[in-house]
Order: structure tokens, then C-alpha cells, then sequence
């Protein structure tokens, strides 16, 4: 037996970790947390815990597969089906041209930083702009705020160095999600450690969830009641003077008019339309901005996902820029960055552009494109609707968007119409299932890495590591990178690879690649590749440099006509008009949220998960099931104004009363809509795209859905999971 030492590629939260290895047969025997790596000490998840059953489980897919004429799979070299998928590309696109290629990034693949970089190079070489990811149907009400408000170009106001901070529909302690500005590495030791050092919380959701248990405030809001939450509470800070006058004076605009538009937005109204104490609100709002000196407002999916998620973000992030949460100029940078090329960091706001207002807009719906990307929200759509333009080809990498789509009877039919789907997977996923070829790759063992992707901001400190493969792929699969490097090579296309240009005669190695990516790094890689657990480096301090004269100019636009005109219409229609759909009203609110079992649509089918938690069943107040009649284990039909699904209902105390809620991604792909077999709920057959959808881009409503839930009169006998699995 030999102990080897990695970190977790699953999800942001890095974890490092100890794998013993048979090293004969190179299996792996046991996974237990790294107590001493310096990011993660000792921290893992089930999900790295169990990633043995996961390279080496029965499910895995080891060999390429061709899609046969009668629906089989057949195996075929990887060789035979690179060269076939070249040459059916090259007609496509020399037939229709190059947007009828469309690429689509899933969670996995941004795990993965050669893979990364590799398909941009491909994307690029090709010159298609049918370029989708999952951040359309995810936070992109981040990138809108981005474009629409403004970016302090230095980053926001770091967990370590705060005294309040504010999780707004963000449930770390079980998502693990970093990136958001909090720091997700053992994220239960570092909320801890905050608090003892006198930190205090806010927490918005209307589950008392894991995270919630930490708060100071509690606000457990009617599901979808964010953007009238967040504009009670800026209302307030505005009212009081606590802002920050300086900052505003000198990088914001419209701050008057927000102020009026807010008006409506009275502690009583939110208060009741919300359905959150008055007390608490304001509480909150002192806590926030008047008791707290440094910290800051940050979402996860749950706002994001509701009706008008655009304006609620917008709302969020004003709460960081009117109280100036930001570093300044002569402070001192956390992390400058150890892998990624140095850049100085300057006190100055990056102005809006509203991207998405120029350029190519989609066919239907007219969305337009952000960062670089189409909008995933109609991507079947795109696919379906004939004419120019019309998709014909996908490539899907470590995504899996039949089951993550909304209307996924929708989704189902636009994967069956392509004339080519290739899907880059370890298994056979509901979407890889309609598949022309499978390309099964490495996994993350198999592989070496580095944590590039936001390492200035995931890392509170200049860490940097680099994992070595740690155990062999098997024979049959190829690095995701090699993918488009191979196709490239075949259809005669050059790559340049994060600014390289490679040689398409001879493949590279992983190891050469991550090199390229760090070849302008402030410490060699030869220096990261001697600590295996990785490091934390001392570099030269760095301080915020001022800003640019001709960036002086630039403010936040805290008023942009559509923001005002979204407040006006709230402020003017039916309080409770996210319990109504379609000239109905309905008894429930239904949303989203994560499970530590599982990945979205990923790993239910493996023992560990299947032993933990065999389905996903409806979450609901226990106080709601006894009022219909339904008790643990209980079939139930969940209804929204777009159809309905059988259901397993399980007690939670932790959901809000009059809401519930469930995992997503589950559901086979055949019609089987039963949530009391294995397969599970396929939550997003009931969730329409088209017009329930964000305008600007696309964003479909997955949470606080207008449900109601019906006794079955049936219980089901089969073990069902715990509400706190
Ligand atoms: N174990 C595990 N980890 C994961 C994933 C997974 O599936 N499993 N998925 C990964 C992915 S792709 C992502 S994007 C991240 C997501 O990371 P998070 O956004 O932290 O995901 P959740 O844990 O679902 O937390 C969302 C919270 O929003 C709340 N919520 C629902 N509706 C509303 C609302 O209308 N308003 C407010 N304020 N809150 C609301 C829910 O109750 C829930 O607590 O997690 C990642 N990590
Ligand atoms: N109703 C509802 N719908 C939602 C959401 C919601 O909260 N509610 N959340 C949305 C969000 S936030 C997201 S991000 C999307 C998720 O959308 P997707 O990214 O499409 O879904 P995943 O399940 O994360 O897809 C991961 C895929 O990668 C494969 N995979 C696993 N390991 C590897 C690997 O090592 N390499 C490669 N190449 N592939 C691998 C898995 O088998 C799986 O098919 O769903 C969205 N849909
Ligand atoms: S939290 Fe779990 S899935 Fe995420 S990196 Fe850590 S062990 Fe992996
Ligand atoms: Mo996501």
C-alpha cells in the first residue's frame, strides 16, 4: 500500500487529500482528508471520500462508443471516432458554416484547466460563436450585474480582514461553492474561526440551512422575495446615512434616483410582502452597514434562480458598492496571485457596458451574447428552430444538459434532432444516452493539475499546488483536452493555446501544457512541483495601485432605466404574485437546493449515493404535510401550471412554511417520471423555458416555481433519506 497525495477536482472546494494506492494494480484502497494541507486541513466531503468508486465503480465508461443505426452503442477506437467526427464537422461547417458547431462547458469541465484552455483554442480556430456553459443557466445574473453596474477592478472585500459578511440564497457549508468572495476551503472551520474573531451574519433563504445556523439574522424569506428584501434593506442603509458618502461621491452615479425608486420599499411593505419580522429587516440592515466596517453581500444560486434575478443581484451588489465594501488604493493585496501571470491590482471602477445590448442576438427570444457566450436558457431552442444560424453539431464537456435545462422534454428533443452530438463523459448521462459518440476521459486522479481557475480569489493567501496523476487512466480514454486538440488537428487547424501556438503534428503532454499556463507565474513550477501538498509563498507584498486618470471618469451606474423600471413594476403589481402562474394561484413556492451526496445530474447512480440517498424527494415543512395529510414516505403529485410529477415527500423543519423544495439533475431520459424509483424527480419536466425566463438573458425561474402538492393516498415503503442527510 502506498499513500499518495492529491486534491479534490469535484467542486471549488480543493480538498487536499491522502489516497492510498495498491500500487501493483493501482486501485484505489482508502481517501481520508489531508489534515495537513495548508488550504483545506483535513476537510473532504463523501464524494471525495468515495471518488475510488468513482474511477473504478461499475457505471464508468472505458472504451469510445459509436451510436449504431438501430440506437446501440458500439465500442470504437478513439482513433476511428476522432476521425469521423472530424470529417462530419468539416461538412457541417463548410455546409452551414461554423456557428452551426456549437460547444457547451459543463460544471466538470471547468475543473479541468487544460481542458479549459484547449476548447477556447478550438472555439476560436473554428470561429463559431455557439458557444454555451452552464453559467447561463446558473449565476449569470453576475455577469448581467457586472455589465450593467460596474466592476471594482481590485476585488471586493476579503472574509478574512471582515467583521460582517451577508449569504444571500448561498449555502456553502453543504455547496462548497467558492469563488463568490467567500473562501470555500474547509468552509465550516473558517465560518468558525470567523465568528470567534467576533464576525456576524446575515443569512437570506428561506431554509434555516447549515450556513443559517451561524447567523446573527436570519432572514428565512418567502422564496423569489429578494428584490424586495434587498431594496427594504438598501432603502434603510440609504435613509439612515449608512453608506459610504466619500466612496459614493467619488464612483457612483444615480445614487438619488435609486434612493426615490426605493421609496416604495417600506420596512412594512417588505416586511409583509417578504414575509420577514420588520425587526429582524432592520436589524439586518444595521448589522450590515452600520454596525459593520468591512465586509460584504454575497449570493449564491437561490437568487439568482427566482423571477427577476437580474434586479435582485443588481440590488446585492449595490449593497457592497453604496457602503464601498472594496480594498483601496495603498492596501495590501491578499493573494497578487502565485500561477497566474502578474498584474497590478488598481482602485478603480471598470464601467459598464451592457455587453449584451450589441452585437449578434439569438433567433428566438432575441437575447444577446456575454462573455463571448449564448445564452443556455434557448439553447434547445437554437438547435430546433430551422434557418440560419440553426445549431447541427454539439460538443458537450463534463455536462450534462438534458437533465439541468429547463423543459427537459425540450432538451431531450433538441439532443435527438443533431446531427451530431459528441459528449465528453465518464458515463453514460441522460444526455450522453442520445449521443452520436462518447468519449470517456480521464478522471481527476488520472490526471495532473493545478488550481488556476480564480486563484486570486479562491485562495485567501498566495497558495499555490500542483498535483501529480496519481494513479493510471485506464486504457480506452483520452485527457478532454486531446479531444480538440485531435479534432483540430484533423480538420487542418492551427491552435493557439492561451496565447501558444502548438504543434499539430504531435500531441502535447498534460504536464507541457500546464506549463504553458504558467510560464509567466511569479514562482517557477519547478519550485510548486516540490511541495506535493502544495504551499502558501511569500512573495514581495503588493498594494493597490491607484487608478488609471482616464479609468477616473468611470462610476457605478446604481440607476440604469431598466433596474428603476424593474423596481417600479414590483413596487406596482400584486404582492403575491410569485404565488401565481398562468391566471392561478397556487398553495406552495417550490426551489432549488443542493445536496452534499451528489452533483447535480452526477454520481446518483454510484453505492455511496444510492445508500445515502436513494431518490430525491419534495422537502416540506412538517407543519404543511400535516395540514395535507401526508406523512413520511408519502406519495404526493407535485403540480406547477406547466405539469406535474409523482413525488416522495419527506419532513423538514428546516423549510420555510408554504414553501418546499428539491435537488435537481434527477430523472432518467426515458419517459419514466416517477419519483418513487431509483431514477428520481426530473424537477425541470415541470419547469417551462420561453417566457418564463429572465429578458435580458434567458435566465429560466428553477426556484420559487408556483406549486401545489397533492396527497397520492399511497406511501412508499422503500428507504427514503433523512432531511439533514
Ligand atoms: N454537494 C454539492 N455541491 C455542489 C453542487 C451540488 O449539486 N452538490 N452543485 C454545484 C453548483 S453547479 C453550484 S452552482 C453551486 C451552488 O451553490 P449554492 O448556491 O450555495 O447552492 P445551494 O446549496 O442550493 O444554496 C442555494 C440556497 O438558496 C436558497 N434559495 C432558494 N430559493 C431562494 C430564493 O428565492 N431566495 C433566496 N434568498 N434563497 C433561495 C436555497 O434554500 C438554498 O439554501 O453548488 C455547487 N456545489
Ligand atoms: N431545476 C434546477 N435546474 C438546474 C439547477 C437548479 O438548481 N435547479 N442548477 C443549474 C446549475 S447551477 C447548473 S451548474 C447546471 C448543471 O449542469 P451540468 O453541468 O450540465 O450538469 P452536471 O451534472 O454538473 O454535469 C456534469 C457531467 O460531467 C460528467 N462528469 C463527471 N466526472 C467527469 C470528469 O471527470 N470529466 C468529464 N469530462 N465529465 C465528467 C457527469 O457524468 C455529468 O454528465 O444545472 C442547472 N439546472
Ligand atoms: S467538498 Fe467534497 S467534492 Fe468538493 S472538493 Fe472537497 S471532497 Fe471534493
Ligand atoms: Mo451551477
Amino acid at each position: 500500500m502506498e499513500t499518495r497525495l492529491t486534491y479534490c477536482r469535484l467542486c471549488s472546494g480543493r480538498c487536499g487529500l491522502l489516497v492510498d494506492v495498491d500500487p501493483q494494480s493501482d486501485r484505489v484502497l482508502r481517501i481520508r482528508g489531508d489534515h495537513e494541507h495548508p488550504m483545506t486541513a483535513g476537510y473532504a466531503c463523501i464524494k471525495g471520500l468515495e471518488a475510488g468508486e468513482l474511477h473504478q465503480g461499475p457505471s464508468r465508461l472505458r472504451q469510445a462508443l459509436e451510436r449504431q443505426p438501430d440506437g446501440t452503442f458500439r465500442p470504437v477506437p478513439v482513433a476511428t471516432a476522432l476521425d469521423r467526427i472530424a470529417a462530419r464537422l468539416g461538412g457541417i461547417i463548410r455546409d452551414h458554416g461554423a456557428d452551426a458547431l456549437a460547444t457547451f462547458r459543463g460544471t466538470q469541465h471547468y475543473m479541468n484547466s487544460t481542458a479549459f484552455h484547449m476548447l477556447s483554442a478550438f472555439i476560436r480556430a473554428v470561429g463559431t460563436r455557439s458557444r454555451f456553459s452552464t453559467m447561463t443557466i446558473d449565476q449569470s445574473a453576475k455577469w448581467v450585474t457586472d455589465l450593467r453596474l460596474g466592476v471594482w477592478a481590485a476585488g471586493r472585500n476579503r472574509f478574512e480582514e471582515s467583521d460582517v459578511w451577508m449569504f444571500v440564497g448561498y449555502n456553502p457549508l453543504v455547496s462548497v461553492l467558492g469563488n463568490n468572495g467567500f473562501t470555500c476551503l474547509n468552509p465550516n472551520k473558517r465560518l468558525k474561526a470567523a465568528k470567534a474573531r467576533g464576525m456576524k451574519i446575515v443569512v437570506v433563504d428561506p431554509r434555516r440551512t447549515e450556513t443559517a445556523h451561524f447567523a446573527d439574522v436570519h432572514l428565512q424569506l418567502r422564496p423569489g422575495e429578494d428584490p424586495t428584501l434587498v431594496a427594504g434593506l438598501l432603502r434603510i442603509i440609504l435613509a439612515e446615512g449608512w453608506h459610504d458618502r466619500e466612496f459614493c461621491a467619488a464612483h457612483v452615479s444615480g445614487l438619488d434616483e435609486l434612493k426615490s425608486a426605493l421609496q416604495p420599499f417600506t420596512v412594512d411593505y417588505v416586511s409583509r410582502r417578504a414575509g420577514v419580522d420588520a425587526d429582524a429587516l432592520q436589524a439586518a440592515a444595521r448589522l450590515f452597514a452600520a454596525e459593520g466596517t468591512r465586509g460584504i453581500a454575497v449570493s449564491g444560486t437561490g437568487p439568482d434562480m427566482a423571477p427577476r434575478s437580474n434586479l435582485a443581484e443588481q440590488l446585492i451588489e449595490t449593497l457592497n458598492v453604496v457602503c464601498g465594501r472594496f480594498p483601496r488604493e495603498g492596501d495590501r493585496v491578499a493573494n497578487p496571485g502565485v500561477m497566474s501571470k502578474p498584474r497590478p491590482v488598481r482602485a478603480e471602477v471598470l464601467a459598464p457596458t451592457r455587453a449584451w445590448e450589441q452585437g449578434r442576438k439569438s433567433r428566438v427570444r432575441n437575447l444577446g451574447m456575454m462573455m463571448g457566450e449564448k445564452m443556455s436558457g434557448v439553447l434547445a431552442e437554437e438547435i430546433l428552430v430551422p434557418g440560419e444560424g440553426q445549431i447541427r453539431a454539439l460538443i458537450i464537456d463534463g455536462g450534462n444538459p438534458v437533465n439541468a435545462l429547463p423543459d427537459r422534454a425540450r432538451a431531450i428533443e433538441a439532443m435527438q434532432s443533431l446531427e451530431l452530438l459528441v459528449c465528453i463523459d465518464p458515463y453514460l448521462s441522460e444526455t450522453a444516452q442520445h449521443a452520436h459518440y462518447i468519449l470517456p476521459p480521464t478522471m481527476m486522479f488520472e490526471r495532473p493539475e493545478m488550481p488556476l481557475l480564480f486563484e486570486k480569489t479562491a485562495f485567501p493567501e498566495p497558495f499555490a499546488q500542483y498535483t501529480e496523476a496519481i494513479i493510471a487512466p485506464p486504457e480506452g480514454v483520452v485527457e478532454d483536452w486531446y479531444v480538440f486538440w485531435a479534432l483540430a488537428a484533423r480538420m487542418g487547424l492551427q491552435l493557439e493555446f492561451d496565447g501558444v501556438a502548438l504543434d499539430m503534428a504531435v500531441p502535447p503532454t498534460t504536464e507541457q501544457l500546464l506549463e504553458i499556463l504558467v510560464r509567466e507565474a511569479r514562482v517557477p513550477l519547478t519550485e510548486i512541483r516540490r511541495h506535493s501538498r502544495g504551499k502558501v509563498f511569500e512573495l514581495e507584498p503588493e498594494f493597490v495601485a491607484p487608478g488609471r486618470p482616464e479609468r477616473q471618469g468611470n462610476r457605478f451606474q446604481l440607476a440604469p432605466a431598466d433596474v428603476i423600471g424593474e423596481l417600479r413594476e414590483i413596487a406596482a403589481e400584486d404582492p403575491d404574485i410569485n404565488s401565481c402562474r398562468a391566471g392561478r394561484k397556487f398553495a406552495f413556492r417550490l426551489s432549488s437546493r443542493r445536496s452534499r451526496t451528489v452533483i447535480n445530474t452526477s454520481y446518483r447512480q454510484t453505492d455511496f449515493a444510492r445508500r445515502r440517498m436513494p431518490t430525491n424527494p419534495l422537502w416540506m415543512n412538517p407543519e404543511d404535510m400535516r395540514r395535507l395529510g401526508l406523512a413520511a414516505g408519502d406519495a404526493a403529485t407535485l403540480r406547477s401550471a406547466h405539469g406535474e410529477l409523482r413525488v416522495v415527500v419527506e419532513p423538514d423543519a428546516s423549510v420555510r412554511p408554504g414553501g418546499v423544495s428539491i435537488c435537481h439533475g434527477w430523472g432518467g431520459s426515458g419517459g419514466a417520471v416517477d419519483g418513487t424509483a431509483d431514477i428520481g424527480v426530473p424537477i425541470n419536466d415541470i419547469i417551462p423555458a420561453g417566457d418564463y425566463a429572465e429578458a435580458i438573458n434567458g435566465m429560466p425561474w428553477f426556484s420559487a416555481v408556483p406549486v401545489d402538492v397533492v396527497a397520492a393516498g399511497e406511501s412508499i415503503t422503500r428507504p427514503v433519506p433523512a432531511a439533514q442527510e
